[in-house]
């Protein structure tokens, strides 16, 4: 069945799907907050504000069978590519068992090796060449897969992330250049950051189309990435597609957004909560009642402190496998 009143036309157990995912993704990612204020954890990145963009993306994409490669805010990104909560609460902690390095990398650097999902390194924009050329293997195997790689909007100063553009614009590689334009890099507002209104205006300039979406609006995030997706399988190249956010947080548990922006700012963002609207969004199109919100809610709960206790009784990774495999460690030197 659809629901009528969206363009997306999904059927009313995926927009479910869609709201308990972004449900799972924010009450996790509070409680970490939680978690590094209690001085469980060392480090914290969020994001709270970027659900709705990430989810919708996400489920724009044959999910298995396209290859990720996400950036640190992608929690809720990645929980709709098949990680767990327990998996996020080990990667939390480096404990062992988390699938992104086994406790090696900062937590939020996403890796599902079952679903595709491809590591980022720590200097930002580095997977966007790296995207590129995952889409010019596929290109050359022929396969279907399309490669979809994110990053913010600071980032698309970086030199590395003009450069995988460019080549998959030259190239015509399957990959789907995602923006989530929270407005700040850190402390740096966007007009510090670039001359252009969008992040996807700098896609005129490399030869590839460039959409500006509402990323407040899963259903808005998943069209344009859907369209974005049959384009680069039917050969047809890249394209750019930005959506706007909002970091509703400091930049991360180090930060202290005081300093940079005022708390009517803040305050205003947080009224306009992807989370809530969509939920009041589902509701006004009967997709879920007060009965199932409240049942989410337990389920979220329930889950978060599973993960959080399994993780806090998992044991660290073994120092003797700290060099693997990292190093090679069959190396025999003559
Ligand atoms: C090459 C490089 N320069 C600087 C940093 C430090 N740094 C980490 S995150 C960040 C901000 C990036 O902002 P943006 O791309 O807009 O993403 P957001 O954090 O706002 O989601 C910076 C400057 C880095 N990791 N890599």
């Amino acid at each position: 069945m659809v629901v009528t009143g969206t363009e997306a036309k999904l059927k009313k157990e995926t927009l479910r799907e869609i709201y308990w995912i972004m449900l799972l993704a924010r009450r996790l990612d509070e409680r970490a907050w939680v978690l590094h204020r209690q001085g469980k954890i060392a480090f914290h990145i969020s994001g709270i504000g970027h659900e709705a963009a990430q989810v919708g993306a996400a489920f724009a994409l044959r999910r298995g069978h396209d290859w990720v490669l996400p950036y640190y805010r992608d929690l809720a990104m990645t929980l709709a590519l098949g990680l767990t909560a327990r998996e996020f609460a080990l990667g939390l902690m480096g404990k062992k068992g988390e699938p992104s390095s086994g406790g090696r990398q900062m937590p939020s650097h996403w890796s599902l090796r079952r679903a595709n999902v491809v590591s980022h390194s720590s200097p930002v924009a580095t997977q966007t060449s790296h995207a590129a050329g995952i889409g010019l293997a596929i290109k050359m195997r022929g396969d279907d897969a399309v490669v979809l790689t994110s990053v913010g909007e600071g980032s698309t100063s970086q030199g590395e992330w003009y450069e995988g553009v460019n080549w998959a614009a030259v190239h015509r590689l399957p990959v789907i250049f995602f923006v989530e334009n929270n407005r700040f890099a850190i402390s740096v507002p966007q007009e510090h950051q670039m001359a252009v209104e969008n992040a996807a205006d700098k896609a005129a300039g490399l030869g590839l189309p460039g959409v500006t979406v509402d990323g407040l609006d899963p259903l808005q995030v998943y069209q344009a990435v859907a369209a974005a997706a049959a384009r680069a399988r039917a050969g047809e190249g890249p394209t750019l597609v930005e959506a706007r956010v909002f970091r509703m947080t400091p930049h991360s548990s180090d930060d202290d957004d005081r300093t940079y922006r005022t708390r009517e700012d803040v305050e205003a963002m947080k009224a306009r909560d992807p989370l809530g609207s969509f939920r009041e969004f589902l509701r006004s199109q009967s997709v879920l009642s007060a009965e199932v919100v409240a049942e989410m809610e337990a389920q979220a709960k329930q889950q978060v402190e599973q993960a959080v206790a399994f993780a806090e009784a998992a044991p660290y990774p073994e120092v003797s496998e700290a060099a693997h495999p990292v190093y090679v460690e069959d190396v025999h030197h003559a």
